[in-house]
């Protein structure tokens, strides 16, 4: 599985269910999908995450849980993503058959213990401001600098992200975006997501 390019995060916040953010993604191109539910019950959350990881298993994309190292067992989820306040990735590396474990992180220390830990990928910021996480620190590009230069873990860079900074962030060193507002909030979103997908990877070719 490559962890690269645009990372489609399911939300409520824009109007779509769950498995309407995913198919929305997955029209638009974007082939990893994370479902991202933290108030619903465990079997609303397990229905969702089953019907998402069947559309993504037709569109050959991959799959992965926020949060809920239960949840992500017991739908045989591609991946698990962990913030500071989830389990921790020694307990998820000793019983998730999974083969991605995504950790967040907002600094240096953070990336290099998420690192020695096993994670396989870094979600990095809050980037830019943005609606949709208002509890973060906002790290800039700088933030994603100094983090990449600290590791070679692939990092998706999150928060505020938009067409109009997509380069920025290109720059600073990601090897990926994620992304809710500016896709799901979009007036056309499988449009929007066309856009990301195809601006990343004229990015990533030149
Ligand atoms: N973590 C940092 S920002 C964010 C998460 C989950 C939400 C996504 O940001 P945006 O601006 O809606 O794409
Ligand atoms: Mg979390």
């Amino acid at each position: 599985m490559e962890l690269r390019g645009i990372y489609g995060i399911t939300s409520r916040a824009f109007g779509q269910s769950h498995a309407e953010s995913a198919m929305i993604f997955l029209n638009g191109g974007v082939r990893i999908i994370q479902y991202r539910e933290k108030e619903a019950t465990f079997r609303v959350r397990e229905h969702e995450a089953n019907q998402i990881k069947e559309l993504c298993r037709s569109y050959g994309a991959t799959f992965i849980i926020n949060d809920s190292l239960d949840l992500a067992l017991s739908v045989g989820a591609d991946g698990l993503h962990v913030g500071r306040d989830d389990v921790r990735l020694d307990v998820v590396s000793r019983v998730f058959r999974g083969e991605i474990v995504g950790a967040s992180a907002s600094n240096q220390k953070e990336a290099l213990m998420a690192d020695g830990d096993g994670a396989t990928y870094l979600g990095v910021g809050t980037i830019y401001p943005t609606s949709t996480k208002t509890d973060g620190d906002i790290i800039g590009v700088e933030g994603l600098k100094e983090i990449r230069r600290s590791t070679g873990l692939p990092i998706f860079a999150i928060g505020g992200i938009k067409l109009e900074n997509l380069k920025e962030v290109w720059e600073a060193g990601a090897d990926g975006v994620a992304l809710i507002s500016a896709i799901l909030g979009a007036d056309n979103p499988v449009e929007t997501a066309r856009k990301f997908v195809k601006s990343w990877d004229d990015l990533s070719r030149n």
